[in-house]
């Protein structure tokens, strides 16, 4: 399927989507929203992709925003609607993907796109990555879950700091605050995310699943994320990985989980 404004490939079981309005710094539409919703639902359908790559298009941004142009003229009522979809899209699409998703910043990660960023997984961020949530320089807040997200990654005082003062910081201090886990030059960044990717699917890919969820439970209102982790846990039993898994490491081999 071709999109408007992403680029997706699969390649040995990675897919990589792209935001690919580089002459807007992949500022993020709604058109743009709702693509990257299909376009991972896509994967998680597709038996052949088993971990999803995002990146911008592009060397100056991952994505640099919510597109101002569309955001300008909004009313609370039709803000609220949006907010109420678009959130759905990062809970349920993004964060609560069963297959792994890597955020490969490279360059700008503002306002929505570091909220896109923050429900990925796992976040490698290049040495020029810029992130920040700007939104009170425009009279708004961060609308995509990023109050909540980037205080869970990085703690009340250090999100306030950021989101207060609207400041963009580069990889040493993501590095520094858990909000990227790796830090790599742009030139690197393809390889290494990879190389990341390859790591991450010699392990068994239901396994996984379990633990995104398990681990997403953490911090879900309501939700003993003890009992989730038992409930996953115990699913992963009697299933063709565990045999692999269990059987190659009395057999002295590797697993082959494919
Ligand atoms: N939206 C639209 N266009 C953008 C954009 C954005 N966020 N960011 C950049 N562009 C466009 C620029 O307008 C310019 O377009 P032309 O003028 O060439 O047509 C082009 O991209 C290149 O940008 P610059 O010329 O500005 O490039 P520079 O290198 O000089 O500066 C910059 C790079 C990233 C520092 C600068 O572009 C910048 O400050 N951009 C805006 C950053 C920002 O404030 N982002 C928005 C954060 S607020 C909501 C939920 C969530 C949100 C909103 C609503 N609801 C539920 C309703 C989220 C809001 C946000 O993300």
């Amino acid at each position: 399927m071709s999109f408007a404004n992403l680029l997706s490939t699969t390649n040995n079981r990675i897919n990589t989507i792209s935001i690919n309005r580089p002459e807007k710094l992949n500022a993020l539409n709604i058109d743009t929203l709702n693509e990257l919703d299909q376009a991972i639902k896509l994967a998680v359908s597709d038996s052949d992709v088993r971990l999803i790559i995002i990146r911008g298009v592009g060397e100056k941004a991952f994505v640099a925003g919510a597109d101002i142009k569309e955001l300008a003229h909004l009313s609370m009522e039709k803000g609220f609607e949006l907010s109420e979809s678009i959130h759905k899209i990062f809970s349920e699409t993004i964060e609560g993907c069963p297959k792994p998703i890597i955020a490969a910043i490279n360059g700008y990660a503002l306002g929505g796109g570091l909220e896109v960023a923050l429900a990925c997984h796992i976040r490698v961020a290049t040495t020029n990555a810029k992130m920040g949530l700007p939104e009170v320089s425009l009279g708004l807040i961060p609308g995509y879950g990023g109050t909540q997200r980037l205080t869970r990654l990085i703690g009340k005082g250090r999100a306030l700091d950021m989101i207060m003062t609207g400041r963009m910081i580069g990889a040493d201090e993501a590095l520094n605050f858990g909000l990227a886990n790796y830090k790599i030059d742009q030139e690197n960044l393809n390889s290494f995310t990879v190389e990341l990717a390859n790591k991450i699917l010699m392990n068994s890919s239901n396994a996984i699943k379990h633990a995104i969820k398990s681990v997403n439970a953490y911090d879900q209102p309501g939700c003993d994320g003890f009992k989730v982790e038992m409930n996953e846990f115990s699913k992963c039993f009697q299933t063709k990985d565990f045999v692999e898994g269990t059987s190659a490491f009395l057999e002295k081999r590797k697993p082959n989980f494919n």
